[in-house]
């Protein structure tokens, strides 16, 4: 692995391209171009990271068409205002279903499974190359920008190694957690004073900016600031989301992308500066997440939606107020995107698997997005039982559940909630999804599962191609089948216990 590491170390830097402070120029075509923004100069970026923050913990819909895809509680005006304002993407993914892997993966736009960070602790990582995180080219692309990341880092290399001018250093959750102000206990406040005060030097230096603002809340420990607090006692709790406390920090939060966004109307750069908004997985588990996450399945620390599918905004110059975007997309698209948006002629490196969705943006939601690979692998071997990982491609889903070896397949447009496993109906597509799974995973030197979690299976190889799929009989009705709908950690629970009663 050591070996390996530092050989796709050596080739990620070998790949990039040496483009140096290129000239900013507008959008290649087809894209129309960029008036107000090349009047004035470069755009500025603005990404916005919530921590553990549900797909549907917002009060506007991530999904108009499906009704629980909002909050019956919580209040977000703010982030609301940005939906309302710009795009949002009904399916858009984090990389991850936990914090760090999805942090890593948006700084070097590159999945968990290929940079080998799949947990919060992971330590064989590969190509996280500081030359090649995303502060680190910015400045490549255009050598005008300033770069800042204020908030909660939790990425294994310090934010200035990785090319950040400006930052809080290497904070992690239990920065977030301070005993001492109790007026703003997740520092959703302090840390959007830092990201202001970086904004209005910026504007007053008339320097070209990026700057990340990656909140501690909704992450636990749950605590809110009292104002906030006072006001849920008079809103009515609503059935699946009724936690005051909770519902006060996700509006604190919200009250931080409320100041930015006003910095930028006040400064008068809002239509020159592109602003990102997304979680980096789904509800924590626990407090009755599956409740919360309901019509997802499951919350953060599993492959299925409700871990990793989040809200997903981008509002800008070009970008259509209002649209919907069927269109899937993932957090490591934001680099390649950046990118695009800041010089268009810029070389992204070939070890990035994210693609750009300037295109997309600027055609209404329309359009695809130009990866490497057609499909999106979500891979979770060693965190919470069982280990699992997902594999999406259009419209389909595939998830292995490793403890035994074993998967399921889903049409996330006609099942949002994953309850109808199609892998003996769709068995060619179930075949077909494994074997890709398999070289996937093998072409990127994922990390496997452990040994001790593969104990239920010692039939075979690893990844073996497909391994997980059952034999259809053709006289067998797909409803019938003994284990068609179990749920995978109850059928894990009841092996492990069966394996030690054995003992
Ligand atoms: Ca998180």
């Amino acid at each position: 692995m050591v070996s390996s590491f530092l050989r796709t170390v050596l080739l990620g830097a070998a790949t990039l391209s040496a483009a140096g402070a290129l000239p900013f120029s507008g959008r290649v075509a087809p894209a129309p171009p960029r008036p107000e923004t090349d009047a004035v100069g470069p755009p500025n970026i603005v990404l916005l990271l919530a921590d553990d923050q549900g797909w549907n913990a917002l009060s506007a819909p991530m999904d108009p068409d499906v009704a629980n895809s909002r909050s019956d509680f919580y209040r977000t005006p703010s982030i609301d205002a940005l939906m309302r304002d710009g795009m949002r993407f009904r399916r858009g993914y984090a990389p991850a279903p936990v914090c760090s892997p999805t942090r890593h993966s948006i700084l070097w736009g590159i999945s968990p499974a290929k940079l080998r960070v799949t947990s919060n602790s992971s330590a064989a990582r590969q190509h996280c190359d500081p030359e090649l995180s995303l502060p680190s080219l910015i400045k490549k692309a255009d050598a005008r920008y300033v770069t800042a990341h204020f908030g909660k880092w939790h990425i294994s290399i310090p934010p200035d190694e990785c090319g950040y001018d400006e930052s809080d250093g290497a904070t992690g959750n239990r920065t977030g957690n301070p005993s001492d102000q109790p007026e703003d206990p997740k520092r959703a406040y302090e840390v959007t004073a830092r990201a202001v005060d970086f904004i209005e030097r910026q504007v007053a230096a008339e320097r070209p900016f990026f700057v990340q603002v990656s909140h501690y809340a909704d992450h636990a420990k749950v605590a809110a600031s009292p104002g906030m607090r006072a006001k849920y006692d008079s809103i009515p709790r609503g059935k699946r989301h009724s936690d005051v406390e909770f519902a006060a920090m996700n509006e604190d939060l919200d009250a931080g992308v409320g100041r930015v966004l006003e910095t930028l109307d006040r400064l008068r750069i809002a239509d020159r500066t592109y602003v990102i908004y997304l979680a980096d997985n789904g509800f924590f588990d626990g407090r009755g997440a599956k409740v919360r996450a309901w019509p997802l399945s499951y919350s953060k620390g599993y492959v299925y939606e409700g871990g990793i599918r989040v809200p997903f905004i981008v509002r800008g110059p070009d970008i259509d107020a209002g649209v919907v975007s069927s269109v899937p997309v993932i957090g490591y698209d934001l680099l390649p995107t950046v990118l695009d948006w800041i010089n268009p002629e810029f070389e992204v490196p070939a070890v990035v698997e994210g693609g750009s969705l300037a295109p997309v943006l600027a055609h209404g939601g329309q359009g695809t997005v130009d990866r490497p690979n057609d499909f999106f692998v979500f891979h979770f071997p060693i965190g919470m039982w069982p280990s699992q990982t997902a594999l999406i491609r259009g419209d389909l889903k595939l998830v292995k559940t490793w403890a035994y070896d074993r998967s399921a397949l889903f049409d996330l447009e006609n099942d949002i909630s994953e309850q109808r496993d199609l892998s003996r109906r769709r068995a060619d597509d179930s075949v077909e999804l494994n074997a890709l799974l398999t070289q996937y995973l093998e072409s990127v030197d994922a990390t496997v599962p452990p040994e001790s979690e593969l104990a239920f299976d010692r039939t075979g190889p690893l990844m073996k191609v497909g391994a997980a799929h059952r034999e259809l009989d053709p006289d067998e009705d797909p409803e019938d089948a003994d284990d068609a709908d179990a749920d995978p950690q109850e059928t894990f629970k009841r092996k492990r216990k069966a394996s030690r009663d054995d003992t």
